[in-house]
């Protein structure tokens, strides 16, 4: 599999994906997963977006990192075992582990075993004395660490990339739930959140000048033809995103640009002009919100860092004991 699976959890079964496609393209409102953008070309078209003078996350999250990283270490407890969800390329990790005392382990935990493994063997060379285990597994669900990561006297979750933006917001909380099993009592998260911003700002970063993120939403139209027969015609969709500003989301659409039939897997769908596919909503929020949305399900604010034009939140939280039950007298 490939670079970027890992945003959001890729699909388990063979047929997963026509049964997705199929159901979202039935539906009144049409839409596709998002999950569904990283096949090769797609995490290949992410990560040219991760470029782009428009897009500010992941620029002004690596600045956040450099800046406060020994800030931020300083919350990482000697000996504990670092944990990162959907790690992918460890980039940012790096720059976590540079400022981060003597760790058990560093384990990166990601759908893609080609990636990590490979991943993994680069950081070994770099860091010979850390531990590296990684993890294959869908970061939404239940999975184990391994022992070292156990045995460790304590356990802190790395989650950057604002990919909790790409959740709605049960999902958020799950995954959160799920972070919090897996890394047990006393343990601390540190996550990555893209913010409310000037809506310019925002629509501007998913409406890229040169295209890029057109091109990155019309893949999926190309993996579907090609993974599943189908006839959809480029040129008959259109790349739209916009903020949404009552539900604090940029919403990515492909809109057909005419009244038009597409065939797929023996079935005709069918088009109105203008009618959209709905392909990916990227919420954004505020310090509160997220520590509301967190604090929902158990992990208290422990502090937040912020670049001077509070784009992005680098934001850290503990996770609250569960009072122990009394017994009736
Ligand atoms: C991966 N994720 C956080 C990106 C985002 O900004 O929501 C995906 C993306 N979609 C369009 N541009 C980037």
């Amino acid at each position: 599999m490939v670079a970027l699976a890992r945003r959001l959890p890729a699909p388990q079964v063979d047929n997963e994906f026509a049964e997705d496609v199929l159901a979202g393209l039935r539906a009144p409102k049409k839409h596709l997963s998002a999950k569904y953008f990283y096949d090769a070309e797609g995490s290949r078209l992410f990560e040219e977006i991760t470029d782009l003078p428009e897009y500010y996350p992941t620029r002004t999250e690596m600045k956040l990192l450099r800046e406060y990283g020994p800030e931020i270490g300083k919350l990482i407890p000697e000996g504990a075992a670092l944990v990162e969800f959907g790690s992918g390329s460890s980039k940012k990790a790096r720059l976590l582990l540079k400022s981060s005392p003597k760790l058990a382990a560093y384990v990166p935990v990601d759908i893609c075993g080609e990636m990590i493994e490979a991943e993994a063997a680069e950081l070994r060379k770099n860091r010979p004395s850390l531990p590296v285990l990684p993890v294959v597994a869908d970061i939404c669900k239940p999975f184990t660490l391994p022992e070292a990561a156990l045995a460790a006297p304590a356990r802190v979750g790395f989650f950057p990339g604002s990919t909790i933006g790409n959740f709605e917001a049960h999902e958020a909380a799950n995954f959160l739930r799920n972070a919090a099993t897996v890394l047990g009592p006393g343990a601390i998260l540190i996550v990555g959140v893209d913010l409310i911003k000037p809506i310019e700002v925002l629509n501007a970063a998913y409406n890229d000048k040169q295209g890029v993120t057109a091109k990155f939403n019309k893949n999926l139209l190309v993996r579907i033809n090609r993974e599943l027969g189908a006839n959809f015609k480029l040129e008959c969709f259109e790349h739209h995103a916009f903020y949404n500003r009552e539900r604090h989301r940029i919403e990515m659409h492909l809109a057909s640009v005419k009244r038009q039939k597409v065939r797929i897997l023996g079935e005709t769908i069918d088009f109105r002009a203008g009618e959209t596919i709905h392909t990916e909503n990227s919420y954004k929020y505020s310090v509160e919100s997220l520590n509301a949305l967190a604090g929902g399900v158990g992990w208290m604010p422990i502090k937040a860092w912020t670049d001077a034009k509070k784009y992005f939140v680098i934001a850290a939280f503990k996770l609250q004991a569960r009072p122990k039950a009394t017994r009736p007298v």
